[in-house]
């Protein structure tokens, strides 16, 4: 998707500058609050637990950022609840032509899947202790010649914390059956959720939540 701006040369860079920081303004206002991190079980390990919460709020801050530069509308294409979205597609800015002010678009995906050698089976192919385990990735330049994959997280619930594929919502959020990564249109916050699995050195599962709300600026762009 491309945007151009009107304006002149004699403006120069630093106005198209000025436009742009407006612009990225007007999409997104970058307060995110967490609110709610829980444990299913309560277990000994605190290594585990400290290393879970550490790495959920390194993955939430990674995608708030990267969704801090996407259009507003992408944001808006959420699903609101009761569905739900395991995946975000967003335009984000890409270049300015610093002579005629043209934008350069391009599309960027945050999305869950399952691991390398994991499939949905009920079993731990990859033999890391979890089953059914996913990974968040962040695609970008999607469906160019360029486009990359970066996994920003692994140990993914298959299935958010307290969640089973059945049909009915089995943890009390209002979503039916969702994925361990899922977005959430709520108004104007978009609301971002993430369980993560670890085994304790006894062998037990310890699963842990963050919830993360990225509040939209209602507002257009210049
Ligand atoms: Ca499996
Ligand atoms: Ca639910
Ligand atoms: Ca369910």
């Amino acid at each position: 998707m491309t945007n151009v701006w009107t304006g002149s040369r004699r403006r120069g860079s630093a106005l198209i500058e000025v436009l742009l920081a407006a612009m990225l303004l007007a999409t997104l206002m970058g307060l995110t609050i967490t609110v709610g991190t829980s444990s299913r079980r309560a277990y000994r390990s605190g290594t585990l637990s400290t290393s879970l919460q550490g790495r959920m709020s390194f993955v939430a801050n990674r995608i708030t950022t990267e969704l801090m530069a996407a259009s507003t509308d992408s944001i808006q294409a959420v699903s609101t609840a009761p569905q739900w979205d395991p995946t975000i597609t967003f335009e984000r800015i890409e270049s300015v032509d610093t002579a005629t002010g043209a934008v350069t678009w391009t599309t960027d995906r945050i999305g869950v899947e399952y691991a390398t050698g994991e499939t949905n089976d009920g079993t731990d192919e990859n033999e890391n202790g979890l089953i059914d385990d996913c990974v968040v990735v962040l695609v970008r330049d999607v469906g160019t010649a360029n486009e990359q994959r970066v996994v920003l997280c692994t140990g993914v619930g298959e299935y958010l914390e307290g969640e089973a594929f059945n049909g009915a919502d089995d943890n009390g959020n209002v979503l039916r059956d969702e994925q361990g990564l899922c977005f959430e249109r709520r108004g104007d916050a978009l609301v971002v959720r993430i369980s993560l699995q670890g085994m304790t050195d006894t062998d037990e599962l310890m699963e842990l939540t963050h919830e993360t709300s990225i509040w939209v600026r209602n507002g257009s762009a210049p």
